[in-house]
């Protein structure tokens, strides 16, 4: 008996070690100070795809192949540049074959009619942008097209935006982030319950916001507001740290402004020094 109580007492302890070594990405949202904000794509059916910069579908049951054009690190995971994104239509997309799973809407949707589905790379700064317009299937032809996104990082970074929900009957059959020992819910209302009161807002899965790990007086969640590398103190490498940086993307003028001025000031200062020691010229100010 006491052994089984001392086996007991050992297997809660594993598997409180493992609960605590999982993942601790969080989902913030406006009350943490994240306002509503939407990247959009092209959203074209009429131009023409290039892997890994723009790629679509449309229709029931469509699907989208999307190479990473960076290596994408999830809680200790990197997935390689090259990595496919798996994007459906029905509101989802998955990093990797058996990577993070994110359902932005999880319903059967349909863009066969208009709308459809839109991946985008976008630069300065980096990230991958994945548009949903589409109807719900049960609505296909209405005209009813909600618009929403999920916008990646390369720093693990994983944003849903909702721009407009139109549809009457936009019921979520439970969205959210699904991960090894990450499981968050995004849909506001219930876990299955109508998304019209998503337009507007905006959704950040980030992993560890209050931490910060490099050390540069910046959290990781000032570092995905500034689009600083929270692995690096220094992401423009020009000396300042990102949290002390006024511009954490742009590197310092190899001699600043201000002692710049001053070298100048001191330069006119000395010649016009010399004329008057030589000719008695104007005094200098400056
Ligand atoms: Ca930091
Ligand atoms: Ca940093
Ligand atoms: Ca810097
Ligand atoms: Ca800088």
């Amino acid at each position: 008996m006491k052994s089984l109580k001392i086996l007991s007492i050992f297997f809660v302890l594993v598997f409180v070690g493992v609960g605590q070594a999982s993942a601790i990405y969080e989902l913030l949202g406006d009350s943490d100070g994240l306002s509503y904000g939407w990247e959009g794509t092209r959203a074209s059916r009429l131009l023409a795809e290039t892997p890994g910069e723009y790629q679509f579908d449309y229709g029931d049951e469509a699907n989208v192949s999307f190479p990473l054009p960076w290596a994408f690190d999830f809680d200790g995971t990197t997935y390689p540049a090259g990595t496919n994104l798996i994007v459906s239509s029905d509101g989802s997309v998955r990093i990797g074959t058996g990577g993070p799973f994110v359902a932005a809407w999880n319903a059967d949707l349909s863009s066969h009619f208009q709308g459809g589905l839109f991946v985008e790379r976008k630069t300065g700064p980096e990230r991958v942008v994945i548009e949903w317009q589409t109807e719900t299937f049960e609505l296909a032809a209405m005209g009813q097209v909600n618009a929403f996104e999920v916008v990646l990082n390369p720093y693990g970074a994983i944003r849903v935006n909702y721009k407009a929900f139109d549809g009457s009957t936009t019921e979520d059959a439970g969205s959210g982030l699904t991960a090894t020992g990450v499981n968050l819910s995004l849909t506001a209302e219930s876990p299955t319950g109508a998304v019209p009161g998503m337009p507007q807002t905006s959704h950040l899965f980030l992993n560890d916001p209050q931490l910060d790990g490099d050390s540069d007086q910046l959290d990781n969640f000032g570092e995905y507001l500034a689009n600083t590398n929270p692995g690096n103190p220094d992401t423009d490498n020009d000396g300042i740290l990102d949290g002390q940086d006024p511009d954490p993307l742009i590197p310092a003028e190899a001699v600043p402004a201000v002692t710049m001025l001053t070298l100048i000031c001191l330069i006119v200062g000395m010649v016009l020094w010399f004329r008057r020691e030589g000719r008695m010229g104007p005094t200098p100010s400056c």
